[in-house]
């Protein structure tokens, strides 16, 4: 399983917001994450913070450009955005994975961007928008409904030219959710494996780990290390984490168990 570490150029993420906003701050972080193990860096600059408004998409351009051109050439870059015109320069600057939360729905040029550049496209579930996602989510069934959708947003994704092999889905952990809703949708990463796309969770320092224990977004680290680890019991192909070097020791030892194991 890959590892995703994640540069929020942003001044107001769940968990990192403005520690990275200044370009060679980003930069800096970046590089270290690479070399604590980080398979691919997730850079983005808008934040989805329960709550969050939307950042024009001129300022995000200026958030990330600089730190996506300081960050080409050491491991694959993704773009977290939801706007064309971001991931368009992001990919001229190096990025080769667009990663939308909206799963499509923010931008209607987004498909045929992607299929046009042939970059990897992540396709996240979130119920409503970042402003509205945590205003009691309901489903009924939560895996099934989750499922569905991202198998109906890669089909709309295929049917607008992009290839098959290039998209990957996450089911939003945190992204209009209760934490019944997120423990469910950990525990059936299998269910969204068995769709035959690659998954991706980003469980990272998120509240549902709170809200078991009552830990600060500072004190997850265990928490977050028992989801990644979870998930790649599951099947999930990368996670997106911000303390990457424990993470990565944490799957290199569960492998290695299960390795000798019967
Ligand atoms: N979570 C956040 C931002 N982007 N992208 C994907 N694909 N999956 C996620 O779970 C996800 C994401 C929010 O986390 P942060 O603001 O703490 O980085």
């Amino acid at each position: 399983m890959k590892v995703m570490g994640v540069v929020n150029v942003t001044p107001d993420s769940f968990s990192d917001g403005g520690l990275y906003i200044e370009p060679h701050k980003a930069i800096a972080h970046g590089r270290a994450l690479v070399a604590a193990g980080a398979d691919v860096l997730d850079v983005g600059g808008e934040s989805t913070r329960p709550g969050a408004s939307e950042v024009d998409s001129e300022l995000e351009k200026d958030r990330i450009l600089p730190v996506i051109e300081g960050l080409s050439g050491t491991v694959p870059i993704s773009i977290d955005t939801t706007k064309a015109a971001v991931a368009e320069v992001a990919i001229s600057a190096g990025a080769e994975i667009v990663n939308d939360v909206s799963a499509l729905r923010g931008d209607p040029e987004m498909a045929a961007l992607c299929a046009e550049k042939d970059v990897d496209l992540i396709l996240m579930h979130m119920l409503g928008s970042p402003r509205t996602m945590q205003d009691d989510p309901t489903y009924g069934d939560v895996v099934s409904e989750v499922r569905e959708f991202l198998l109906a947003r890669a089909q709309s994704a295929i049917e607008q030219g992009v290839a098959r092999e290039r998209i990957w889905l996450d089911p939003g952990i945190g992204f209009g959710k209760t934490l019944e809703h997120n423990l469910s949708l950990l525990a059936a990463t299998c269910r969204f494996r068995e769709t035959g796309f690659p998954v991706l969770i980003g469980p990272s320092r998120k509240a549902f780990i709170g809200k078991i224990d009552g830990s600060d977004r500072d004190q997850r680290l265990g928490g977050t290390i028992a989801a990644c680890l979870a998930a790649r019991s599951g099947g999930a192909s990368m996670v997106r984490v911000h303390d990457v070097e424990e993470v990565v020791q944490a799957i290199r030892i569960q492998g290695q168990i299960e390795a000798h194991g019967e």
